[in-house]
């Protein structure tokens, strides 16, 4: 029997799969992906690790793929990173985000609590669960006040998080992200989205960006430093909820300043509102207080919002130079 601790990843075709994954074979891991069966496959994200890896079909829809790849594979550390991700889906999609975003983690925590409940859990909660929120700057102590059915979704998939620890003595974790950010980062959300279109229009291959609301503000991360914190959580002593952030705002006005300013540009000249692009409600302000995690995990973030928003901007101009797709490597 090998003595390389094992963990399991869902969601490692994602943005934070592919860093987590990343990481944990660094750090000595035998790593073990669960992936969707698909007419296409898209593993871009995690293709120069693949040989690495051990990839297993499985859905967070099914709660006998979850049992059976937990009998065969025996990890000691799930993290749960599968979900429909995306807010905007998530008003057009709304029961099938409630079922894999949120009823999806009570699958998994059951088939850990009948397989193996010595293993140890990590929930992908987010700080979009603070919704309208309550208090500034947001901690683990702030109530929830979601605004999409994504938020509730993973306000459900939180509390069934905490309530097996509590039910079961599970070690499981919940991390809040705020938002994180990378050249990985699908097209669709925000950051992505402005910086490919900044190439684009650099390199004479657009002329304009539509965008929703220009206020709302997010606090930015780079998702590396993001999936070090999910990790750490794992190693603690006891298990526990954790705010993950910066701790610093912007405006997609910024992030927009940014991004154009990076190239010579003036994103004035080229972004414009689209009520396409706009919600059925909004999130106006998001920004983290990540005191536990920096005194507990000892954890801190090490990219800058402009640096990464500008590493983001070089990736999309190096990808549609060699006429690569843009959002994975
Ligand atoms: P992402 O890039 O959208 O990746 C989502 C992953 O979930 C993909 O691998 C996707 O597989 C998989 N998935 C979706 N439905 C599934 C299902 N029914 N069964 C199994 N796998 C399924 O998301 P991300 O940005 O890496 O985020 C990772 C997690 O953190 C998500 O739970 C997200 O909600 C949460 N989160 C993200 C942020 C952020 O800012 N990035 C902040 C807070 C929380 P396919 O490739 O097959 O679609
Ligand atoms: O980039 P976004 O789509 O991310 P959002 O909605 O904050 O969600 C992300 O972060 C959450 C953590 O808080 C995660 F849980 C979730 O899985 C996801 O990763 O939008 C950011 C902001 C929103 O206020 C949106 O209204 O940007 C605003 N925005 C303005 N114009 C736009 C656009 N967002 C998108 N996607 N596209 C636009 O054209």
């Amino acid at each position: 029997m090998s003595r390389r601790k094992r963990a399991l990843i869902t969601g490692i075709t994602g943005q934070d799969g592919s860093y987590l994954a990343e990481f944990l074979l660094d750090q000595g891991y035998e790593v073990v992906g669960m992936v969707r069966r698909t007419s296409t496959v898209n593993f871009d994200r995690i293709q120069h690790i693949q040989d690495k890896l051990t990839l297993v079909a499985g859905d967070l829809m099914d709660e006998v793929s979850l049992m059976a790849i937990l009998k065969e594979h025996r990890p000691q550390e799930v993290y749960n990173l599968a979900a429909q991700s995306f807010v905007k889906t998530s008003w057009t999609q709304p029961v099938f985000t409630g079922e894999v975003t949120a009823l999806g983690v009570t699958r998994v925590l059951d088939a850990i609590r009948m397989v193996d409940p010595e293993i140890r859990f990590y929930q992908a909660s987010s700080s979009e669960m603070f919704g309208k929120v309550q208090q500034v700057p947001q901690t683990e102590r702030t109530p929830y006040y979601p605004r999409s059915p994504y938020g509730v979704a993973k306000v459900y998939g939180h509390w069934i998080t905490v309530n097996y620890r509590e039910s079961y003595d599970l070690f499981a974790c919940s991390g809040i992200l705020f938002n994180h950010e990378s050249p990985r980062r699908g097209l669709e959300f925000v950051t992505h989205k402005v910086t490919y279109h900044v190439a684009k229009i650099k390199l004479g291959l657009a002329d304009r960006l539509p965008l929703g609301n220009l206020e709302a503000q997010r606090d930015w991360g780079y998702a590396p430093d993001y999936v070090r914190a999910m990790w750490l959580m794992l190693q603690e002593d006891h298990p526990d909820d954790y705010v993950v952030a910066t701790g610093e705002t912007h405006s997609v006005r910024r992030l927009c300043e940014v991004a154009f300013g990076s190239v010579g540009l003036n994103w004035e000249d080229y972004v414009y509102v689209n009520p396409d692009d706009l919600r059925p409600a909004e999130v106006d302000l998001l920004v983290g207080d990540a005191s536990k995690a920096r005194r507990e995990l000892g954890w801190a973030p090490t990219v800058t919002f402009e640096q990464m928003i500008q590493m983001m901007v070089e990736a999309d101009l190096e990808a549609l130079r060699s006429q690569r797709q843009p959002m994975r490597l």
